[in-house]
């Protein structure tokens, strides 16, 4: 695949630049996508997994289900697009990584500062009383810890559908996407909002917008320049003519 110099260009003259990404991003790690047609939405029900529905109406199930997906993420290693973006912070006068992904495998790879949309899949809290959970989880044991506190169902610290994202970080997101000159979206359908928005936000005021993806999305129409390909490949190759520039 051919870089276009045009992105060089861009990249070599911008003082602020923004990567926002996806589940894609972690596919080359092994770890499954939500809307692909093998992803994890196409046996499961959203709603039923992934809302606060869903967790007060079957708690056992939804615990199960982050305890599995836990066991996969445990045995999984950042992949190549995870170190391209973690080398890139090293590139720009400013950097700003925005992820929805919960896995954690960015700061894994080196990236120092990460904005979590989604929040993470390792760490807990309490449904009721929101107190951080800190005893250690056994992924064998399959049962559902209670609240030292107030006794209340322990929840994985993510943000489900229907739930606001963690303030700071959505307002910083959204500053970051106004201020920059490239925005590159990565490995996301933008299907889910607000973080679907932010590229289109930062079009509105004047970047670039990239998309790493090896399939068209809702947003392939707006962007300035789709990379059509997977990103552990993609973005190794930006960082290769970024350094030879
Ligand atoms: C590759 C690749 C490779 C493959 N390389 N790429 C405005 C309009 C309409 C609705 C709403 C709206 N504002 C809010 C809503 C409601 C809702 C929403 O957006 N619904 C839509 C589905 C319509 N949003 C919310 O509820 C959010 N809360 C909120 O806004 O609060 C205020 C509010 C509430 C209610 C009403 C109004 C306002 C919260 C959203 C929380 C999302 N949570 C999840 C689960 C997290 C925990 C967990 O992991 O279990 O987050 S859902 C799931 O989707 C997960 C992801 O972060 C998120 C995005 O998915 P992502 O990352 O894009 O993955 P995929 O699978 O969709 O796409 C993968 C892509 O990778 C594909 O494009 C592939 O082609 C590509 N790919 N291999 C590069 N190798
Ligand atoms: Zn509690």
């Amino acid at each position: 695949m051919e870089i276009p110099q045009e992105l060089i260009k861009r990249l070599l003259k911008a003082k602020h630049v923004v990567v926002m990404t996806g589940a894609g991003v972690s596919a080359e790690s092994g770890i499954k996508t939500f809307r692909d047609p093998d992803g994890l939405w196409a046996k499961l029900n959203p709603a039923q997994l992934a809302s606060v529905n869903g967790f007060m109406a079957n708690p056992e199930l939804v615990w199960e289900w982050y305890q599995h997906r836990r066991e996969i993420i445990n045995e999984s290693k950042p992949n190549p697009g995870h170190y391209a973006i973690a080398e890139m912070e090293k590139l720009f006068p400013k950097f700003s990584l925005i992820t929805q992904n919960v896995d954690r495998l960015h700061q894994q790879a080196g990236s120092s500062k990460v904005w979590e949309l989604h929040g993470n899949i390792i760490d807990n809290r309490c449904f009721t009383c929101s107190e951080p959970y800190t005893k250690e989880i056994d992924l064998n044991d399959k049962s559902l810890p209670s609240c030292p506190k107030c006794g209340g169902m322990i929840r994985p610290s993510v943000v489900w559908f229907g739930e606001m994202l963690p303030q700071k970080v959505l307002e910083y997101a959204e500053v970051a996407s106004k201020d920059c000159d490239v925005f590159l979206s990565v490995g996301t359908s933008a299907e889910v909002y607000p973080a679907a928005g932010l590229p289109l936000l930062a079009k509105s005021y004047g970047a670039y917008v990239v998309e790493v993806n090896p399939n068209r999305t809702s947003i392939t129409q707006t962007a300035d320049l789709h990379l059509q390909g997977p990103s552990g490949v993609v973005l190794p190759k930006v960082l290769e003519e970024l350094r030879h520039a």
